[in-house]
């Protein structure tokens, strides 16, 4: 019998073999179909016969949401137009948005790495799954619609908003998992205590959550008000849409990135030097097998870390990734420090009578950046002194563990404008300030 350190290193080596393989696919597919990548390695004097092994990878160029943006709408894709099947779009916070297209494998491809997503967080065939992401151009809604379907389960194609009736199929239709953002989950658990129902008794067994950054400590708070599994999933549109990487609701220890199909890296985001696996960047993508819109070294703007992979069999040769701790672009500098909005979350759950809404306000009133955290208090806190104490202890933690001085304001329950997709966590007010 070989030991089990010879068969992980076995898958790992099969892995890495396959990888290449398609990579070296990959790149002379864009060399001759897409004009930016014809360009831009010409531009780096690389031909796809100079990527000798993986590590090779490092010399072709990045590519950034600016490249697709240039090549509005269509102008990315790597096939005819009569091989694409279907398009969606991510609508960034300003401008045009990001197109991509897929063929009919791409589509297969992402159904099965869905369902593959599904299955590590316990799905089994027969079970019934309500789909509150998005449907449209959002890659949510469909995306996890077809994996679904895919791992022989039932959708509940239900999409976002309606938050009534969210929770009216929730209890009509007894579905085992849900499959929407944390903040949304927020929102139908308002819903349930507005109709007096008890979150804790419905049919629901797991939650596949995703599309924005969340924390344990939101981990905990939805496990524990609705009685269920949660687990991260995660994916953006420009290398497929949900279902990139998956969390198992075994080990919830951080989603595995599904490598066979997805060539990750960790970069020093200012210098774009590749790091070793665990330390904290920016992450890459590579994607492996798409034909209609392959990206090559797609920076996402998210910063996390590479983990050693720890699911059983052969997806345990893929790596993890840390969760999310945000996007460069929500990061917040205050006076020198750079602060997430994921590190407010983690802290204000550790503070009585505060509940999970919360939202950033910055301003700069006297040339000084400012930070005012707004945040409800819980329904059932009316207490003034714990309130109090919740107030005064978010301030310290934040000005102990993150290192700037913030304001706390506590808001009345059901104050801030509740999420039905992604939610916005900061307000930023310091170019109207005087
Ligand atoms: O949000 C795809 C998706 C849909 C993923 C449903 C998971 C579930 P985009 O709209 O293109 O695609 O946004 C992608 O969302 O770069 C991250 O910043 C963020 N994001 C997605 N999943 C997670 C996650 C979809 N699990 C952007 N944790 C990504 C943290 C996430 N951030």
């Amino acid at each position: 019998m070989p030991e089990t350190g010879m068969i992980q290193s076995t898958a790992t080596d099969q892995l890495r073999a396959l990888q290449f393989a398609n990579l070296q696919s990959v790149i002379a597919h864009v060399f001759e179909n897409n004009a930016h990548y014809h360009e831009a390695f010409a531009k780096s004097g690389i031909t796809p016969g100079d990527i000798k092994n993986l590590s090779d990878i490092a010399r072709l160029p990045f590519t950034t949401k600016a490249d697709l943006r240039a090549h509005y709408p269509f102008g990315f894709f790597s096939v005819p137009m009569d091989q694409v099947r279907r398009i969606h779009a991510s609508s960034g916070t300003t401008g045009k948005p990001t197109v991509v297209g897929y063929t009919e494998a791409d589509l297969k491809v992402w159904a099965s790495l869905v369902a593959r997503s599904i299955q590590v967080a316990g799905g089994k065939p027969g079970m019934k799954v309500h789909v509150a992401y998005g449907y449209g151009l959002f890659t949510g809604g469909l995306g996890a619609h077809y994996g679904v379907e895919e791992a022989g389960c039932t959708v509940i194609p239900m999409s976002g908003g309606q938050t009534e009736k969210q929770v009216q199929m929730i209890m009509d239709f007894q579905p085992d998992i849900i499959m929407v953002t944390p903040s949304y989950m927020l929102t139908i658990l308002d819903e349930f205590h507005k109709q007096g129902l008890d979150p804790r008794a419905t049919s629901l067994k797991i939650g596949i959550f995703g599309a924005e950054p969340w924390t344990d400590a939101m981990r905990h708070e939805i496990e524990s008000a609705f009685g269920i599994d949660a687990v991260d999933i995660y994916g953006l549109s420009e290398v497929m849409g949900p279902g990139v990487a998956s969390e198992s609701a075994i080990m919830k220890d951080g989603p595995t990135i599904w490598e066979d199909h997805f060539y990750p890296e960790i970069i020093n985001p200012i210098t774009g030097a590749v790091l070793p696996d665990g330390e904290i960047g920016e992450l890459v993508f590579t994607s492996l097998t798409k034909q209609a819109m392959p990206v090559i070294r797609y920076r996402t703007r998210d910063l996390t870390c590479l983990l050693p992979g720890t699911l059983s069999g052969p997806l345990g040769a893929m790596r993890r990734m840390g969760r999310i701790r945000g996007r460069s672009d929500d990061m917040m500098i205050i006076r020198g420090v750079n602060v997430f909005p994921t590190q407010i979350e983690e802290l204000l759950f550790r503070c009585p009578g505060l509940a999970p809404h919360f939202l950033i306000e910055l301003t700069r009133p006297h040339r000084m950046d400012e930070m005012t955290i707004k945040v409800e208090a819980r329904p059932d806190a009316t207490d003034d002194a714990s309130l109090l104490d919740g107030k005064t202890q978010l301030a310290a933690l934040v000005k102990e563990l993150i290192g700037v001085t913030a304001r706390v304001d506590i808001l009345m329950p059901g104050t801030l404008t509740r999420s039905v997709g992604k939610v916005q966590r900061i307000r930023d007010l310091r170019t109207l300030s005087p």
